[in-house]
C-alpha cells in the first residue's frame, strides 16, 4: 500500500501533471485505491488525538483527500491545507482520472492556500469546470460552508544560513577555502534534488552553449551542481540519473583543460555549512526549474548574499518568480537567451548587481517562514470561526410540523413565493423553467382560501408569469423583482412607479452589446424595468470573468443614476434600485387590509434576500439550497419546497371544509 500511494499515485500520477508533465503521468487504479487508503489512515491516526475546536494543518499534494475525510468523521475540527506544488490549469488538471474526488477532498477544508495567484486561480477554475461550482477571488461556497482560498507563498528561516556564515567558525573557514579556489573565476551554483521538474538537463545544454558562445567563458565559468538522488524507486528518476551523468560527461570531456574542468557534479547531498558557503561563494545561482511549486534554493541563495553581490538567474515557472522580481527571470526551455542573460548579468557593474539582491533579501527576511507560519493559522483561525458563527447563526432545516401548526392556527396568512430555484429548479433556457405538474393546482388551493394572499415574486418579466401562471385564481403576481405587480381582483398590472421612464436602456444596451458580441453563446433579455446579459450557454469560465468585468464597468457608469448592476445565477441584470422584493409585502398588505400574524417567504437567491431584510423578525422565512442567507429556516430544493406547499393547501381545505360544516374553531 506504501508504495502504491507515495512511488505510486502521489508520485508518478499527481506529481508529474501538476508540473505539466502530462506525458509522463500514469493511473494505475490500484494506485489511486492505495493513495485512499493511505489518506484514510492518517485520518484515523489524527482522530485518535484530535479534540474539538482543534486546527489541524494537512501538507501537500500527498494528502489531497484529507481535509475531506477529516470534515466527514469531525465536522467541529479546524482544517487548513497547502499545497507545496503548482496547481495546474485545469486543461491539464481535467486530464486527471478522480479529479472529483481531489478537488471535494481539499474543499473540505476551512482554509486552503497556494504559492501563488496563478495556482490560486486555477484551483478555482478546475472547481468551475470539473464540479460545476462558482466561486470569489478568496471563497467558494460548497455544501453550505464557505472554503476560504488564499495564495501564500512560504518563507525560508534566513538564519539558519547567516547565522553559520556569520558566526560558525569551520563553515568561516570552508567559505574561504571556496572563493580561494574559485578567484578570478565566476562560480556558477546549480542545488537541486534530481527530479525531471528541476531542469537540470537543460541547465548542462545551456551551460555548453555558453561556453561555446562566450568565449570569455572559457576557463573562467564553472558551474557547480549538487543534485542530491531522490525518488530512486521511480523510473524516470533512474532515467534522469543516467542522462545527467552522461551530459556532465560529454561537457566535461570536450571542454576541460588541465588546469580548468568547467562542471563539478555532486550527485549526493551534502551538510548545511557546505551548502551556505556554496551559496556565499557563488557569483551565480542557476535556479531553472522547468516547473516547481516555488523553490525553496532561490530563497536560500538571496539570504547567504546578505551584503553581497550576487546574481540570481531564476526560471519564471518556479512559484518564487512572481515574488522575486529583481531576479534575471529566463525561460529555461529557451536555452539560447538564458545563456545571454547570463553573460549579460555576470558583466554587470557590481553596484547594480547589489542593488538587486539587497531588495531580494529585503523581501526574504521579512517573509520568512515564521511569518507564513503565523499568518496561515490566523486565516485559518479566522475561516474557522466564520463557519462556526453560521453552524450557529445560518438557517436551520425547516421544522415542518411546527410550520404546519402555526399556519393552521393564523387567522390570516401571506406567502411570498419566488418563482426559479425555489418553486421551479434551474433549466438550460430560461424559457424552458415551465410551471411542473401540479404546481398551478396546489397555488390555486391555497389562494382559494380567503385567509391566504399568495404571491409569487419573481425576477421574470410579467409575460412568463401571466403565460405560466395568469390562469391560477386568486394568485398575486409580481414580476421584475416587484417593479409590477398583478392583482387577482382585476388582473391589471400596475407599476410601483408611475413616473418611469426607460430611456436609459439606449445607453446601457450598447455596453451589454459589446459583451455579447465577446461572448459565443450569450444574449440580451429585454423586460420592462430591465435589462439582462444572460451567459449560462457561453464558456463557464470566460462568461464569469466577463460577468465581473460588466459589472465593474457598469458600476462607473451608473454611480449617479438610479440604476444598478447585480450579478444572479450566471446573469447580470440591471435595474432599478426601486424594483426591489422587499417592497412587495407592504403592497400585498395593503391590499389585503391588514398585516397578516402568519408571513412565509421563499427563495432561493440574492434578490430573496432583500425579501427576508423586509420581514418581520417571526416570519418563516425559508432559503431554498445550500448557499449563504440571512434566512432562517431552510429547504433543499425546490421539490422539497412544492411538496411543502402541498402540504399547506391539504391543510387549507381541511380548514375551509370545518368552516364550512359550521365546526370551525373560532380561532381560525
Ligand atoms: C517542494 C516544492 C517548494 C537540496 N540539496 C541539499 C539540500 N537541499 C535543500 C535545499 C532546499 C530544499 O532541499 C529543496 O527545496 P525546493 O523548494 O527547491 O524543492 P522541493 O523539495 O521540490 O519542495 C517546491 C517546496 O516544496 C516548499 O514549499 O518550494 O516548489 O517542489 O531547502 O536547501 N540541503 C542540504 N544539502 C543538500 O545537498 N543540506
Amino acid at each position: 500500500m506504501a508504495e502504491g500511494f507515495y512511488e505510486g499515485f502521489s508520485n508518478q500520477t499527481l506529481w508529474p501533471l501538476f508540473h505539466y508533465f502530462p506525458i509522463l503521468f500514469k493511473f494505475d487504479t490500484r494506485q489511486w485505491r492505495a493513495y485512499r487508503e493511505a489518506n484514510e489512515r492518517f485520518r484515523d491516526v489524527v482522530l485518535t488525538h484530535a479534540r474539538p475546536g482543534d486546527l489541524v494543518w494537512v501538507h501537500d499534494y500527498q494528502l489531497m483527500l484529507l481535509p475531506r475525510l477529516l470534515r466527514e468523521a469531525a465536522a467541529d475540527i479546524n482544517i487548513g491545507f497547502f499545497l507545496h506544488i503548482p496547481f495546474p490549469s485545469s486543461s491539464v488538471f481535467r486530464l486527471l482520472p478522480r479529479r472529483e474526488e481531489l478537488l471535494e477532498g481539499l474543499l473540505g477544508a476551512d482554509y486552503v492556500a497556494f504559492h501563488t495567484h496563478s495556482y490560486l486561480q486555477n484551483f478555482r477554475q478546475s472547481v468551475l469546470r470539473v464540479l460545476g461550482l462558482d466561486s470569489r477571488m478568496d471563497a467558494v461556497e460548497v455544501g453550505g460552508r464557505s472554503v476560504r482560498l488564499d495564495a501564500l507563498p512560504i518563507g525560508i528561516a534566513p538564519e539558519d544560513f547567516t547565522k553559520l556564515l556569520e558566526t560558525d567558525g569551520p563553515t568561516q573557514k570552508r567559505l574561504a577555502e571556496i572563493r580561494e579556489k574559485f578567484r578570478g573565476r565566476h562560480l556558477l551554483l546549480g542545488v537541486d534534488r534530481l527530479d525531471y521538474t528541476k531542469g537540470i538537463p537543460e541547465r548542462l545544454r545551456t551551460f555548453r552553449r555558453l561556453l561555446k558562445e562566450a568565449l570569455e567563458m572559457r576557463g573562467r565559468a564553472v558551474l557547480v551542481q549538487v543534485a542530491v538522488p531522490s525518488r530512486e524507486n521511480v523510473a524516470q528518476y533512474r532515467e534522469l540519473r543516467q542522462e545527467v551523468d552522461k551530459l556532465v560527461g560529454r561537457i566535461n570531456g570536450e571542454f576541460s583543460t588541465p588546469d580548468w574542468t568547467p562542471i563539478v557534479y555532486m550527485r549526493r547531498g551534502v551538510p548545511r555549512q557546505e551548502l551556505a558557503a556554496l551559496y556565499a561563494a557563488a557569483d551565480l545561482a542557476w535556479v531553472t526549474p522547468l516547473r516547481d511549486g516555488l523553490n525553496l534554493v532561490a530563497k536560500e541563495y538571496v539570504a547567504c548574499q546578505k551584503g553581497g553581490a550576487g546574481v540570481l538567474i531564476l526560471s519564471e515557472f518556479a512559484g518564487a518568480a512572481s515574488e522575486m522580481g529583481e531576479a534575471f527571470l529566463v525561460n529555461p526551455y529557451d536555452e539560447e537567451r538564458t545563456a545571454e542573460t547570463i553573460a549579460h548579468a555576470l558583466a554587470l557593474p557590481e553596484d547594480e548587481r547589489r542593488e538587486r539582491v539587497r531588495a531580494l533579501y529585503d523581501r526574504v527576511a521579512r517573509n520568512n517562514v515564521f511569518a507564513w507560519g503565523d499568518r496561515f493559522l490566523a486565516n485559518l483561525g479566522q475561516a474557522a470561526a466564520s463557519r462556526t458563527d453560521r453552524d450557529g447563526g445560518g438557517p436551520a432545516p425547516l421544522p415542518t410540523e411546527e410550520l404546519l401548526s402555526a399556519f393552521r392556527t393564523a387567522r390570516a396568512r401571506h406567502l411570498l413565493l419566488d418563482y426559479d430555484g425555489t418553486l421551479v429548479g434551474y433549466a438550460k433556457r430560461p424559457q424552458d423553467a415551465v410551471p411542473p405538474p401540479g404546481l398551478a393546482d396546489t397555488l390555486a388551493r391555497l389562494a382559494a382560501n380567503p385567509a391566504n394572499t399568495v404571491a409569487v415574486v419573481s425576477g421574470r418579466s410579467r409575460f412568463d408569469l401571466e403565460n405560466w401562471l395568469g390562469h391560477v385564481p386568486g394568485l398575486w403576481l409580481a414580476a421584475e423583482h416587484g417593479a409590477v405587480i398583478r392583482s387577482p381582483r382585476d388582473n391589471r398590472w400596475e407599476p410601483y412607479r408611475s413616473n418611469y421612464s426607460d430611456e436609459w436602456k439606449q445607453r446601457v444596451r450598447p455596453v451589454l452589446e459589446h459583451f455579447v458580441n465577446r461572448t459565443p453563446g450569450s444574449l440580451i433579455e429585454e423586460k420592462e424595468f430591465s435589462l439582462v446579459w444572460h451567459y449560462r450557454m457561453a464558456d463557464a469560465v470566460f462568461g464569469e470573468w466577463l460577468a465581473n468585468e460588466l459589472v465593474a464597468t457598469l458600476e462607473g457608469m451608473l454611480a449617479e443614476t438610479e440604476l444598478r448592476a447585480h450579478r444572479g445565477r450566471k446573469i447580470v441584470e440591471v435595474k432599478l434600485v426601486w424594483a426591489n422584493k422587499g417592497e412587495v409585502l407592504s403592497r400585498l398588505a395593503s391590499a389585503a387590509g391588514r398585516a397578516a400574524p402568519f408571513c412565509l417567504a421563499a427563495g432561493d437567491d440574492r434578490t430573496d434576500e432583500d425579501l427576508f431584510a423586509s420581514l418581520p423578525e417571526d416570519a418563516w422565512t425559508v432559503h431554498v439550497g445550500t448557499n449563504r442567507t440571512r434566512a432562517r429556516f431552510s429547504v433543499p430544493s425546490p421539490e422539497e419546497m412544492r411538496r411543502l406547499l402541498a402540504r399547506l393547501a391539504d391543510t387549507t381545505e381541511t380548514d375551509a371544509a370545518l368552516a364550512a360544516s359550521g365546526t370551525k374553531d373560532a380561532n381560525l
